[in-house]
């Protein structure tokens, strides 16, 4: 068995966010445990179609998720969430949410410059001709956590390690 519990994975664009709560389902999947990815692909075309890049959106686009999150945790899911998400405000209000515990916060501490690099979809490219708005570190702010549960280095540490961090802070916590 497992406790359900929601793995909030914040960071930039380009972080590792999605690839990294990727590797981890698919680890959690193998030993039977029952989860949900929630990401942009799943939401931000269904539960927030209505919603873009301004502050405001945001805010709106992480009370949402929130509260479907904490549904899913009364289902008892462990619930893997990837959204820039950055206001440390509505992060902190998903955690009261939930009991104790129950939220854990993920930071994806990868420099800017290093998701800049990456540049998976030339999106930081855009965002720099100045043909995508709002962008996060560029020209809309991102707050890193005050205090996360987790913080993974994605530029020095390979994708096993970070998801092998994940499984031992389960596993430690008896989540797992
Ligand atoms: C940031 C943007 C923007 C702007 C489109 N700013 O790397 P991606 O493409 O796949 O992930 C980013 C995603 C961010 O959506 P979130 O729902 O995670 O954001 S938030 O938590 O702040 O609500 C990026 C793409 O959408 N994208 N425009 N202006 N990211």
């Amino acid at each position: 068995g497992h406790k359900p519990v929601i793995l909030w994975f914040t960071g930039f664009s380009g972080s590792g966010k999605s690839t990294v709560a990727n590797a981890l389902e698919s680890a959690l999947h193998q030993s039977g445990v029952h989860t949900y990815l929630l990401d942009g692909d799943n939401v931000r075309h269904g539960l927030c179609k209505d919603l873009g890049f301004s502050d405001a959106d945001r805010v709106e686009n992480i009370r949402r998720v929130g509260e479907l999150s904490k549904l899913m945790v009364d289902a008892g899911l462990i619930v893997l969430t990837a959204f820039i998400s950055p206001f440390q405000a509505e992060r902190d209000m998903v955690r009261n949410l939930v009991e104790d515990g129950e939220f854990i916060e993920v930071f994806l501490d990868t420099p800017l410059e290093v998701c800049e690099q990456r540049d998976p979809k030339g999106l930081y490219k855009k965002a720099r001709a100045g043909e995508i708005k709002n962008f996060t570190g560029i020209d809309s702010d991102y707050q890193p956590p005050v205090a996360p549960e987790i913080r993974l280095n994605t530029g020095e540490n390979s994708l096993e390690q970070s998801v092998q961090q994940l499984i031992d802070y389960l596993k430690d916590k008896n989540i797992i």
